[in-house]
């Protein structure tokens, strides 16, 4: 890729901060935070530097199939449209009979993954949560499973009295390879008080992230925005998530989640195209620890996606199949992409598509 010389500087900031792009040197957050008065080309053209370095022309995907096991929650975090109290019209639990012909269904699609990821209910016992792993694992031992979030391993210590540590032992044995992200929301006290204030806090969040990473279990990472914070506690947020990867180097991927504001109590407005390829781009190129940035379809569209590929991102997630926590909250993304259209995605946006693993091994490549 060339060099940034084409790129138009207003001052002495930006040349500051194109020098360590060039170099390869971290940006702090107060440029960070500058990046966000840059305009959007600017950003982009540093990003895909970055990530043209990370990731040549590569941009990847795969095969997968989400499952939310159940939508009753007992946390009630006021931007979630998903989650319901038991006795609620809406309420739905998946049997594990169900969830089994879920799995069978995606594995003789292709499926490398399944990413399962629910809401709390006061009435799953900690072998719950358990057993539906193993069996998974038991039925279908290729299949990759990453599951449950910070929040649900919190709870899943809390009822069992277990350490992070054994409770992470315990679903390692019996099969999941990789955790989620979700759960990270915004880190700050300030902001979770108003949209999350039962669940898992963000110290616990990176506690249970850090504890999986000295397992050798690799964790994704996210941020919702586009809420209540403002642009310092994004940048917050994204600084005790380089702090703790310097530390482990466990996590894979960072997932920006853009918010969708319908259908629950907190409400507000959609995130503008322009803010999700800033926050795109801006992680691109402050996370220099992170290997990949996805561009998730379901919160940013397929278009926005497409084009994120040309702000910083290297990756789209997948196939999906199935998906309830966004849609409840208004997203209007297909709820399934065949993977012939992620591939025209990917190719839309001048990239080579990469079928991948959870881990981010390629298992084929469309050169050409
Ligand atoms: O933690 C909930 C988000 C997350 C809304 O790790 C919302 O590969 C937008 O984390 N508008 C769960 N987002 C999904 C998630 C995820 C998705 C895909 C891949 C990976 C990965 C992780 O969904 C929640 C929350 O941040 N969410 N409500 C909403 N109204
Ligand atoms: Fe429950 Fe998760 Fe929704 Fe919060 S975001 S209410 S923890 S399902």
């Amino acid at each position: 890729m060339k060099g940034l010389e084409n790129l138009k500087l207003r001052g002495r900031r930006d040349e500051e901060i194109v020098e360590k792009v060039l170099k390869g040197e971290r940006i702090d957050e107060g440029e960070a935070l500058y990046l966000y008065s840059r305009d959007l080309t600017f950003v982009g053209a540093l990003a895909e530097f970055i990530n043209f370095k990370k990731n040549q022309n590569y941009a990847y995907f795969i095969v997968n199939r989400q499952i939310n096991p159940t939508n009753i929650c007992i946390y009630g975090c006021t931007f979630c449209s998903f989650g319901v109290k038991a006795s609620d019209s809406r309420a739905y639990e998946l049997s594990l009979t169900e969830i089994l012909k879920k799995v069978e269904d995606s594995y003789k699609n292709g499926a490398k993954e399944v990413h399962i990821v629910g809401g709390v209910p006061p009435h799953w016992k900690y072998d719950d949560y358990i057993n539906l792993i193993r069996r998974i694992k038991e039925e279908f031992p290729q299949i990759l499973i990453k599951a449950y979030t910070a929040v649900e391993i919190k709870y899943m210590a809390q009822i069992s009295k277990k350490s992070y540590e054994e409770v992470l032992r315990d679903l390692k044995e019996a099969g999941v390879c990789a955790l989620p992200g979700g759960g990270a929301e915004i880190f700050s006290e300030r902001v979770r008080r108003i949209i999350a204030p039962y669940k898992a806090s963000g110290e616990e969040y990176l506690q249970i992230h850090e504890v999986a990473h000295k397992l050798g279990i690799p964790t994704n990472a996210t941020m919702l925005y586009g809420h209540v914070e403002t642009l310092e506690e994004r940048i917050e947020h994204l600084k005790l998530l380089r702090e703790l990867q310097d530390r482990t180097g466990g996590f894979q991927v960072f997932i920006p989640l853009a918010y969708w504001p319908y259908n629950n109590r907190l409400g507000g407005e959609r995130t503008s195209p322009v803010d999700d390829l800033k926050t795109v781009a801006i992680a691109r190129i402050y996370l220099d620890n992170f290997k990949h940035v996805k561009a998730y379809w379901i919160t940013l569209g397929e278009r926005i996606a497409t084009l994120a590929l040309n702000f910083g991102a290297d990756d789209l997630d997948g196939t999906i199949e199935e998906e309830k926590i966004v849609h409840s909250a208004g997203t209007k993304s297909a709820v399934r992409q065949a993977k012939e259209r992620l591939i025209r995605m990917i190719r839309e946006a001048g990239k080579i598509p990469v079928e991948r693993d959870t881990f981010y091994n390629p298992l084929k490549v469309w050169e050409g």
